[in-house]
């Protein structure tokens, strides 16, 4: 990253910050990341350009929630997965961020089967409810098939059944999906970009208003700090030299000069903190839980508060990058309360330290959620009656 948090274009700063120190590659004299006000929101939303699906997405979701409000149903919306951030307009580059998608997903079979309908907001292509147990290269569906042999009861020549070892946990997973699909309880919405994720995220908490408290926000998607802005994206591929215009072609200038072959140096902006927005003006009367991962467990309690602080919202559910699959903490304006799944110990785990076969957290994590979000819109409803 450059410190001189200029307007350059990212293909000027590459070709005019060779060797950028390395002690400034954090601005900090940058002001502290604060929430976005109104303004920030005006001016990222007029500045950046919307998604193309956003119109088809907000109709689905509109649908959706009409559907659950006459059911009375509670309705969460569960993001998942990473954001990207492009570094050309035609992308052929992006910053990345960690997230299988592991923690939405498992999440929202959780909420589905607690009664919840859920809007799952994922990246494209991450893990989702349902067929994450069969997708992605640990559990390829493949191995869980077997040629049907011309003895078993009913098959035919040349079918496929599932592998007799899988069938009762396939069967259940078959039926909890299929049930979803047929009641519309599960509403799959993809993002890439950061700024789709964003103008999702806006989009979505307007359509889900009439839920009122019933409505849930369980922030799980890892969602980049930083971003490169419109007016400073490259249009096209970057290149790693220097090319002018000659004769109507474009020609390499000094492919043999030292520095021909050049850094890229990234000059990002800090994503506008929306959350603030979330809670104050997009979805004022939900429940909202923000996630927090830090490497550093010296850093998770401190920055957990200091985001429940900041947003102001419901619950920050802190968890460590190397221990995300068998801990959390669940961080409220009163309280830390911890969350952890008992492990098995070295030794019957082959000297690797995990959890007790086949035990999920979020099946800790989603019913102690879903506790406080009922005693939430209960306390509502006391408020309410008493007023
Ligand atoms: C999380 O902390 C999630 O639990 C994980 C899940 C990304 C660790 P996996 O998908 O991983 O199971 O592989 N998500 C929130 C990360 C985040 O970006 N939080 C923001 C922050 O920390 C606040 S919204 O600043």
């Amino acid at each position: 990253m450059s410190s001189d948090g200029g307007s350059n274009n990212i293909n000027t700063l590459h070709k005019t910050q060779s060797s950028p120190a390395i002690e400034n590659a954090i601005d900090r004299s940058a002001p502290n990341f604060t929430a976005a006000l109104e303004k920030d929101e005006t001016s990222y939303f007029d500045t950046n350009p919307p998604p193309p699906e956003l119109e088809e997405f907000s109709q689905a979701a509109e649908a959706f929630v009409k559907l659950h409000c006459e059911h009375q149903r509670r309705v969460v919306l569960v993001t998942s997965g990473g954001t990207t951030v492009p570094l050309e307009n035609q992308t052929v580059r992006f910053i990345d961020n960690f997230s299988a998608g592991t923690r939405g997903a498992t999440s929202a079979e959780y909420f589905l089967e607690a009664g919840y309908a859920v809007i799952f907001l994922h990246r494209q292509f991450s893990l989702l409810p349902y067929s994450r147990h069969y997708s992605h290269s640990t559990n390829c569906f493949l191995d869980f098939l077997s040629e049907a042999a011309p003895t078993d009861a009913g098959s035919r020549k040349n079918s496929i059944v599932a592998r007799e070892e899988y069938t009762a946990k396939m069967l259940s997973v078959l039926r909890k999906y299929k049930h979803a699909k047929r009641e519309n309880l599960l509403l799959l919405l993809p993002f890439t970009t950061i700024t789709s994720y964003l103008f999702l995220l806006k989009e979505l908490a307007m359509k889900m208003r009439p839920l009122g408290g019933k409505a849930l926000f369980y922030l799980a998607a890892a969602v980049s700090d930083f971003f490169v802005p419109r007016e400073r994206m490259a249009e096209h591929k970057i290149q790693s030299g220097d090319f002018a215009e000659k004769d109507g072609e474009m020609e390499l200038i000094n492919p043999t000069a030292p520095g021909a072959g050049k850094k890229l140096i990234i000059d990002l902006d800090p994503v506008p903190k929306f959350l603030k927005r979330l809670v104050e003006s997009w979805a004022p009367a939900a429940m909202i839980v923000s996630f927090k991962l830090e490497t550093d467990s010296k850093l998770l309690l401190t920055k957990c508060r200091l985001a429940l602080k900041r947003y102001s919202h419901h619950l920050v559910i802190g968890n460590l990058l190397q221990t995300r699959k068998y801990e959390v903490v669940f961080v409220d304006p009163e309280s830390n309360y911890w969350l952890r799944l008992p492990q098995s110990t070295e030794e019957e785990n082959g000297g690797k330290f995990a959890s007790k076969q086949d035990s999920e957290i979020e099946a800790l994590i989603v019913p102690e959620v879903v506790r406080r979000h009922g005693a939430l819109i209960w306390d509502v409803v006391a408020a309410t009656r008493s007023s």
